[in-house]
């Protein structure tokens, strides 16, 4: 598992971004440096005690041309650093998106173009392969942002746009929203999966199939209290009369290894938690506190518990 961070690069993209990052750090370090040095020595060299007043001298061209052209010198390298980083990061060959991410308060809608794959919060990819992702939005500005997979990438409602990530390496990479969209901005977690390619290719093939719908014991009630209850309103479950968009897709609930954007673990007792009082959970979020009895609660559970 990899925690955010920009010291921790694991593509091409994020690397180069390190590298920038990492430079330009050196070069302002040594300009500190030079300037607190400098003032350091003028305050101890030149003390009220030894030197009553200050000799003033106007117009020494030379110096003058020197602390312009330093400067000027060093942004300009600076500028042209990014300009060059800013292809390496995000090359400007685009390509159809393998996935599009949209932001949800407080959640991320993931698709997978050209095939039925719906999902949330979890996006899996396969290792060593850059990725084309879309980046759009539903309702207000939000920010995804996996460092070590790239760069961070605002969605904006109305837009798509395009970012190349990748992952070098199999692994668990983390991210988080990094653009202020409400109430519940800091429980919009993102997992990146990175797989082996067979892994992805099996996940992929899980993820297209439809589950059944259960036909006896708990879970067969449980997907019937989904179904008219006002669950369906805002989520879809494919292969069922549940189609609403307002929260995220439940197909493959059980095959996620957190809920609500990375605010709890996804098990049976967090997930009947999560359903009997979501607010207590994400008060800001917009699952309302549905007054569900405990029997119902174990059978929804019951059944969401089926969809692998
Ligand atoms: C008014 C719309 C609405 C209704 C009604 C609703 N939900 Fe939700 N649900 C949401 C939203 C929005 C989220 C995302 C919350 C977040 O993470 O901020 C969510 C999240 C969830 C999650 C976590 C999903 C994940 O991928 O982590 C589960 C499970 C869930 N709802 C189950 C249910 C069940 C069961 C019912 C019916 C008893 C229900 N919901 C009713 C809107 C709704
Ligand atoms: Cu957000």
């Amino acid at each position: 598992m990899h925690p955010p961070s920009v010291f921790d690069p694991h593509s091409a993209y994020a690397w180069s971004i390190y590298h920038l990052t990492v430079v330009v750090t050196i070069l302002m370090g040594v300009v500190v440096l030079i300037v607190t040095g400098l003032v350091t020595y003028v305050c101890i060299r030149f003390r009220e005690r030894k030197h009553p007043g200050p000799r003033l001298s106007y117009g020494n061209r030379k110096v003058e041309i020197l602390y312009t052209a330093l400067p000027l010198m060093l942004l300009a390298s600076i500028f042209g650093l990014m300009i060059r980083n800013m292809d390496a990061s995000d090359p400007i060959q685009r390509t159809r998106d393998n996935i599009v991410v949209v932001g949800h308060q407080f959640w991320w809608e993931i698709r997978y173009p050209g095939t039925g794959i719906v999902t949330a919060n979890e996006v899996h990819i396969p290792a060593g392969k850059p990725q084309m992702f879309g980046m759009e939005a539903a309702d207000v500005i939000h920010d995804f942002w996996v460092p070590q997979l790239g760069r961070k990438m605002d969605m904006v409602p109305g837009y798509h746009r395009d970012v190349w990530l990748a992952a070098n390496e199999p692994g668990i990479y983390l991210g988080r929203c990094s653009e202020y969209c409400g109430k519940e901005h800091a429980w919009m977690r993102i997992r990146v999966f990175a797989q082996t390619p067979a892994n992805f290719a099996q996940w992929e093939a899980d993820q297209e199939k439809i589950p059944p719908i259960p036909t006896t014991g708990d879970a067969a009630d449980g997907a019937r209290y989904f179904t008219t209850m006002t669950c369906a309103n805002c989520h879809t479950i494919r292969g069922t009369s549940a189609q609403g968009e307002i929260g995220p897709d439940l197909t493959h609930l059980a095959s996620r290894t957190t809920l609500a954007a990375g605010r709890l673990p996804n098990d049976p007792a967090d997930l009947a938690n999560w359903i009997k009082d979501p607010t207590k959970y994400k008060p800001g979020c917009f699952m309302p506190d549905l007054g569900l009895t405990d029997e119902q609660v174990r059978d929804l559970v019951a059944y969401l518990e089926t969809l692998r």
